[in-house]
């Protein structure tokens, strides 16, 4: 009999935008178990329930595994099975001819959330010398928090949930970690605080979260009124004299134009505005501003309307004006252990940048970013107007466009009227079978990646590890090199693991194999790193009023502004749409669209939920796990009924990111409960972001006659 043959190969699981430390288990070649590793420094050894489950996407029998090219209608499903050489004559010939015909900037580079290649999708852009390539999340997702903190702070604070001294306060905003743990924060960090006892949170959140539950103080607040609701509270810690007044003084830029800019913002003005009493409000504002040390931690939420950029204004001057920056326990700046993905922006000249679409208007999004970026309304506008100039193909790498992108009807009419679309991934999904070609991808048990995290703030970076081959799959970076090289570029032809050694040097000096050796390696916290430098601002200091916003043209002070779709903006539509909707509340169980495949995970959460209270849930005669129709002014989706207390009787919550593989037909369920079918890509648009509507929307719901399955 053979001798078994069992090894342990360190990873990090990325079934998340990532960070636990794993050891795989394989077992004579074939994956048995993901484990928590103890040694690593963020998740010290736990997993959340997706990552054990995560071995299911390397057997899955769905997984694409060689690359196809399509032999049919669009959308038929007639795929012929090629090599990567043929594939890959495909491509270049395809974008030799556009550029030859149109500029490069007719080529559109799509990709999704911090997936292992998401940094290296610009730098493939960038050395095909196209300025377009977007993202469903890059003005709607964390970019907004990440430029709003590089503007005012000269970087973007995390939560120090790594040094000695825990924070003594935590103010949850639009975020759930709990469930979501989005980026290098994992959920694991959010329990141990919160059930320690020690720790008061503070929560703004319009649904009871478990967080919600236990918290000292929960605001519930009316969906996209975020901004009234921060600047009520900057009033109240001004107008009582309980901001840090020595670190003010010497730390931050403005206050005196920002006092004044808020001195009538008082939380009766917001009371009406947010739905949260004024008491409470108050009630927040002073235990955020008196217990020391204090932290934010924000989500998504507060970036999914078109007033992003002074939303997370208005908010990230909470901790700045309590004096909680960079000091343990509090909003502090990440040492940084591997120095980023090199862009190559450089490929680019000025005259190209200028073609980028949207970003004479939206210049932060698109000139003034950390990561410049195409207008994603102005991407798919051009694929169907040819206007300002055609988008002829759009390469995708890591995304589900129908799912993930605003007006999922807008996006299939756009997708259709594209000369070559291309799609790179794990699975068939509603929008590659609208390609043209498809190609395999690796999943993370396939790779070699160096994630860091906290994502800009990286005190941690741990190895990814290719440790199976699945049929052809290739990693993304891998590919993009590939045709690199193909197409002959100037640029961007380095194998992948070039690059991550250049990228370890700097700081901590190792090279990628050693850092496979030992797993990952962590920098300890520092503190109050501003009083040796000072902040990278133009001031030096934390701009409280942004003289960057102000010489991009925008308002130097934060506002609020009205959802665009609303009772109070567009009491007519409410009249037919009374309720306010909010989309995309994360569950633990699956990611961004992904994962709905994997039985270990789909078992125990099938159906899609809706949440409604139980007052408009009796008057409209829906009953828990009832099937309902939720519609907008742009479309109506099905999902069942969670009837709760935990939300606001004027409130709907829809989960996003549901198709159903399982249905080989046709189109998969896309139409069905998939949340952007209600959601606008329609402007207004955040004046500096670009950002749209994904929440606060009006929408009406019933029951759905007869019906306790979808079809
Ligand atoms: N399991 C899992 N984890 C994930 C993801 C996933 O899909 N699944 N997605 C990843 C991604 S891409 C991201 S961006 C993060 C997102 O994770 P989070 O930033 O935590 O965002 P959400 O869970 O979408 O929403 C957070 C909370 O905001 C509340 N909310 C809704 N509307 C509003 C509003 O207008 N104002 C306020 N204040 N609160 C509101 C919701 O009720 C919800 O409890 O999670 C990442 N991690
Ligand atoms: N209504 C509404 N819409 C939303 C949100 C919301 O809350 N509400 N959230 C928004 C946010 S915050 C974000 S970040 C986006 C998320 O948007 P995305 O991150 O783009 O998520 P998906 O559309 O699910 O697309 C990801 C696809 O990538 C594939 N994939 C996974 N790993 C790899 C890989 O390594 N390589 C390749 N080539 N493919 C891979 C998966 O199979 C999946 O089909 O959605 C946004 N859309
Ligand atoms: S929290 Fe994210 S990285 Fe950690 S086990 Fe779960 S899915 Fe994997
Ligand atoms: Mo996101």
């Amino acid at each position: 009999m053979n001798a078994v043959t069992t090894q342990v190969f360190k990873s990090a699981c990325r079934m998340c935008h990532g960070g636990c430390g794993v050891l795989v288990h394989v077992v004579d070649g074939v994956i048995q178990k993901v484990a928590g590793n103890p040694e690593s420094p963020l998740n010290k050894g736990l997993l959340c329930l997706k990552g054990p489950a995560s071995t299911d996407i390397v057997s899955h029998p769905d997984r694409l595994t060689h690359p196809m090219k399509r032999i049919g209608a669009r959308g038929e499903g007639k795929w012929a099975r090629i090599s990567w050489e043929e594939a890959y004559d495909i491509i270049a010939d395809k974008l030799e001819l556009i550029i030859k015909e149109n500029g490069p900037e007719s080529i559109v580079i799509g990709t999704g959330t911090g997936r292992h290649h998401c940094n290296f999708v610009p730098r493939f852009a960038n050395a095909l010398g196209t300025p377009n390539w977007c993202e469903p999340g890059h003005a709607q997702c964390f970019f907004p928090r990440v430029n709003v903190t590089h503007l005012t702070f000269g970087g973007l604070p995390v939560c120090d949930y790594y040094g000695d001294v825990e924070p003594a306060c935590v103010l949850v905003w639009g975020h759930n970690p709990l469930n979501s743990g989005p980026d290098g924060e994992l959920p694991f960090h959010t329990r141990d605080l919160m059930y320690g006892g020690k720790t008061k949170y503070i929560v703004v959140d319009p649904r009871r979260t478990k967080i919600a539950e236990q918290a000292a103080v929960w605001l519930q607040v009316r969906p996209g009124t975020d901004d009234a609701l921060a600047l009520a509270m900057i009033n109240v810690i001004i107008a009582e004299g309980l901001h840090d007044k020595e670190f003010v003084a010497k730390w931050t830029y403005g206050f005196d134009q920002l006092a004044e800019h808020v001195r009538l913002l008082t939380p009766e003005w917001a009371e009406p505005i947010t739905w949260v009493p004024a008491d409470t409000i108050r009630a927040a504002a002073r235990l955020f501003a008196t217990t020391k040390p204090a932290t934010l931690e924000w989500g998504c939420a507060i970036e999914h309307t078109p007033n992003s950029i002074q939303t997370a204004r208005a908010i990230s001057i909470l901790p700045a004006i309590t004096g909680n920056i960079d000091i343990p326990g509090g909003w502090v700046f990440g040492t940084p252990t591997v120095t980023p993905v090199p862009s190559l922006d450089d490929n680019l000249s000025a005259e190209t940048k200028a073609k980028r679409l949207g970003s004479s208007e939206f210049r932060v999004l698109g000139q003034a970013n950390v990561q410049p970026s195409a207008h994603i309304p102005a991407v798919f506008k051009a694929m169907r107007t040819g206007k300002p100039y055609p988008v002829r193909a759009f390469m995708v790498f890591g995304n589900n466009p129908l799912l993930s992108y605003a007006n999922s009807k807008v996006i299939h009419e756009s997708l259709q009227k594209l000369e070559f679309f291309m799609v790179m991934e794990l699975f068939m999904t509603p929008s590659a079978d609208l390609a043209d070609l498809v190609l395999p991808a690796a999943s993370w048990f396939e790779v070699d990646a160096m994630p860091a995290f906290p994502y800009f703030a990286e005190n941690a970076v741990l190895v990814q590890q290719k440790i199976v081959q699945v049929g052809e799959c290739k990693q993304d970076e891998v590919v993009f090199a590939e045709i690199a090289r193909r197409m002959k570029l100037k640029v961007g032809t380095e194998d992948p693991k070039d690059i991550y050694t250049q990228q370890l040097a700097a700081n901590i000096g190792i090279t990628y194999d050693e850092l496979r050796e030992r797993g990952s390696v962590w920098r300890p916290m520092t503190y109050r790193k501003y009083e040796t430098r000072g902040f990278k601002t133009q001031s030096g200091k934390i701009e409280l009023y942004s003289l960057a916003l102000e010489k991009l043209g925008y308002a130097p002070l934060p506002y609020y502004v009205e959802p665009p779709e609303s009772p109070v903006s567009t009491p007519d539509v409410a009249k037919d749409f009374p309720f306010v909707l909010t989309t995309g509340a994360r569950i633990p169980n699956f990611f961004t669209s992904e994962h709905r495949q994997l039985p270990k995970l789909r078992r125990i959460y099938n159906d899609p939920m809706v949440e409604i209270h139980p007052e408009p849930a009796s008057r409209l005669g829906i009953g828990n796990g009832d099937w309902v129709w939720i519609e907008t002014k742009r479309g109506k989706i099905k999902q069942r009924a969670k009837v709760t207390d935990g939300i606001d009787p004027r409130v709907i919550n829809v989960e996003f990111g549901w198709w159903f593989p399982e249905r080989k037909d046709g189109e998969r369920g896309v139409w069905d409960s998939n949340a952007n079918v209600l959601t606008n890509i329609e402007p207004p648009y955040d004046p500096a972001m670009g950002t749209y509507q994904l929440r606060a929307l009006l929408c009406r719901i019933e029951k759905v006659a007869g019906e306790s399955t979808p079809a």
